[in-house]
């Protein structure tokens, strides 16, 4: 039979391009990533069909790029990998993503199942999927062409919906180069619809939490990154500000009012939390950085005993409530919707918080800001963390878009509580974990997801465990100004080895110049010894968008063990 009475063959698909197109079928944009076999390929191809590919050095800090896209965007965050040892590398990440709260995507290649199953010591053989499992919410395989669309679709739904979370996708290297007819392919891709369904609270607890609030004497509103990521900024202000009552922010909900807000208590921590008598739990969990709701921290006789407060706590997730201490109204639903019901049940007659309550806070919170601006005043030569952090202060104050990346020990409590912030969602860290390495991930994909400028503020320690990726920075050209409090070592600079030889575990290359690392790819690279040098290191770097880094030195004897979490650390202070 002659070719020319052939049907010409149906114009057909393969595995890279049907992941590409539910991809993007479904907004997602970006893929954060590293190249190897099998998937050098699909960031080809996806870059070729417009999809935007942020390749990394090392797949944790690709991940923790995915994860802090997820936060910042709600939607799911997609980290790509070769298999087993990149699989690895990725796992630290999507496990930081889903003990956060981070809606994420890890996408694996992975070796022949046929040979991986029995054990026959494949090229980078691994069970990806039963070790990914434990560590995120859900976890997929697809092994036909023809699934690719659900697959991606359920891990879509997995990540956002709910209580956000990592979600790994395990794709074996054949499944890419399954072809299929195109209409068929097509068809089989899922656009989700309503990935992350509101979810309202019920009436009946929400009267519940609006009778405890409304009885309370000395009431207080915690919010968390729950609430940062919600995005209900507009309804979270107007419950503070409607009910008049006072508020603190963890870590990373800070800016969800402005730092300098009249209500935050936040400079009045350890007064607020043992007083309050009704404390609203806003999209945070009562878990270690809460002290657990018991103990001294909440007015508790030891660690094991609770200061009689009451709690509301509004959370997605309904297992969520009596997970430490016993929580009287939960309040179950998305923040929004249960932030605005709580409005819509305030009515006109409110009465605000007594005068009394509202007085004792101002004279504590008035006490520490003074004794703040008293040290920040100070201007000691070698530079300390203090007169360094001032200078950030001053920056995010004049520039309240940019993003801050924070991490390190000493580096990281002394941001928290030296730098205000203006703006929802803008200050980016360690989070539930107290993890380190998350800096120059955060920081590139805060550049990428907002085009705004990033400040990345990295203990010498923090920054050593991504420290690679300012080449990254360079390479995309990114607004990132990493800034490094060079104290000489993990805490501080000047432990002694009492043998002698060796230096002492915590102690690093005495007066680095981390500052020639970005000079190494392009960047800018500055020294700076004094609040002035950093001042206008970081001014021009906020002016010129280039990458830069400054080394910021600072007084090697600057810095306690374990910032302020000392009580964490068995032996600290006992030497
Ligand atoms: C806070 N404070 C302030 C201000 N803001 N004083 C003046 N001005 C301002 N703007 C006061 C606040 O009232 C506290 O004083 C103190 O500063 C510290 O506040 P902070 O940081 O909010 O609270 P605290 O007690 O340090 O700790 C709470 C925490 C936090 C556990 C939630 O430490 C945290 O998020 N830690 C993460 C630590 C971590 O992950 N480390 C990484 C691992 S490092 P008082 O009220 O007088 O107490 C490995 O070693
Ligand atoms: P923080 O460390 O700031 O206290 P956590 O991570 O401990 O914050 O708590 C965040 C909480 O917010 C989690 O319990 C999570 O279930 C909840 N959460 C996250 N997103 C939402 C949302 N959209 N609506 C309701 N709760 C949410
Ligand atoms: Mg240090």
């Amino acid at each position: 039979m002659s070719n020319d009475t052939q049907t010409p063959a149906a114009a057909s698909t393969d595995g890279f391009h049907l992941v590409i197109d539910a991809l993007k079928l479904n907004g997602i944009n970006t893929i954060y990533g590293l190249p190897g076999i099998p998937i050098t390929d699909l960031t080809r191809k996806a870059q070729a069909e417009g999809l935007r590919v942020i390749s990394f050095r090392h797949e944790q800090n690709a991940g923790n790029a995915a994860a802090i896209a997820g936060f910042i965007t709600q939607k799911p965050g997609v980290c790509l990998t070769v298999s087993a040892p990149g699989f690895l590398n990725g796992l630290t990440a999507l496990a930081n993503a889903t003990t956060n709260c981070f809606p994420m995507i890890l996408i694996s290649g992975s070796s022949e199942r046929e040979i991986v199953d029995l054990q026959q010591g494949d090229y980078e053989e691994m069970d990806q999927l039963a070790i990914a499992k434990p560590l995120c919410k859900a976890a997929f395989r697809v092994l036909h062409a023809d699934d690719i669309g659900v697959g991606i679709a359920r891990a879509i739904r997995s990540a956002v919906s709910g209580r956000p979370g990592g979600v790994y996708l395990d794709l074996p290297a054949k499944l890419f180069s399954q072809s299929m007819d195109a209409a068929a392919g097509k068809a089989s891709l899922i656009k989700v619809v309503d990935a992350a369904p509101r979810q309202l609270p019920a009436p009946d607890s929400v009267q519940r939490a609006l009778d405890l609030i409304k009885g309370a004497k000395r009431p207080l509103i915690l919010l968390g990154k729950g609430a940062a990521y919600a995005q209900a900024d507009a309804d979270i202000r107007a419950l503070v500000e409607k009910t008049g009552i006072p508020y603190l922010p963890m870590s990373m909900a800070k800016g969800l009012l402005p730092d300098t807000h009249e209500q935050s208590a936040a400079a009045a921590r350890s007064y607020v939390l043992p007083a309050a008598d009704v404390v609203v739990l806003i999209g945070a969990r009562l878990n270690w950085l809460l002290s657990h709701g018991k103990g001294k921290t909440w007015g508790g006789k030891d660690a094991k005993t609770w200061g009689g407060q009451k709690f509301v706590q509004i959370d997605i997730s309904p297992t969520e409530a009596d997970s430490n201490v016993a929580i009287d109204a939960p309040l179950v639903g998305d923040i929004g919707s249960c932030v605005s019901a709580l409005l819509a049940g305030i009515g006109s007659g409110w009465t605000k918080p007594s005068a009394e309550w509202l007085g004792a806070i101002a004279e504590r919170k008035n006490k520490n800001l003074a004794k703040m601006a008293e040290t920040l005043a100070k201007d000691p030569a070698p530079m300390n963390f203090h007169s360094a952090l001032n200078v950030v202060r001053d920056i995010i104050k004049a520039n309240p878009d940019a993003m801050l990346v924070n991490e390190g020990a000493n580096a990281l409590d002394f941001t928290r509580s030296i730098v205000d912030m203006y703006k929802p969602r803008k200050r980016l860290d360690v989070g539930t974990w107290g993890i380190m390495g998350i800096g120059m991930g955060f920081a590139v994909a805060a550049a990428v997801e907002t085009g705004h400028p990033v400040i990345a503020i990295e203990g010498d320690s923090a920054f050593g465990f991504s420290g690679m990726e300012v080449e990254t920075i360079c390479r995309y050209n990114l607004p990132v100004c990493v800034v490094i409090m060079n104290n000489n070592g993990v805490y501080k600079g000047t432990d002694v080895n009492p043998r002698g030889g060796d230096v002492a575990p915590t102690v690093f290359v005495k007066g680095a110049r981390y500052d020639m690392l970005m000079q190494a790819f392009g960047g800018v690279g500055v020294n700076a010894a004094t609040p002035a040098e950093l001042r206008r290191a970081m001014e021009e770097a906020i002016k010129s968008r280039k990458p830069t880094l400054i080394n910021a030195v600072i007084d090697e004897t600057a810095g306690t063990e374990s910032g302020r979490i000392t009580s964490l650390n068995p032996t600290a202070g006992k030497k």
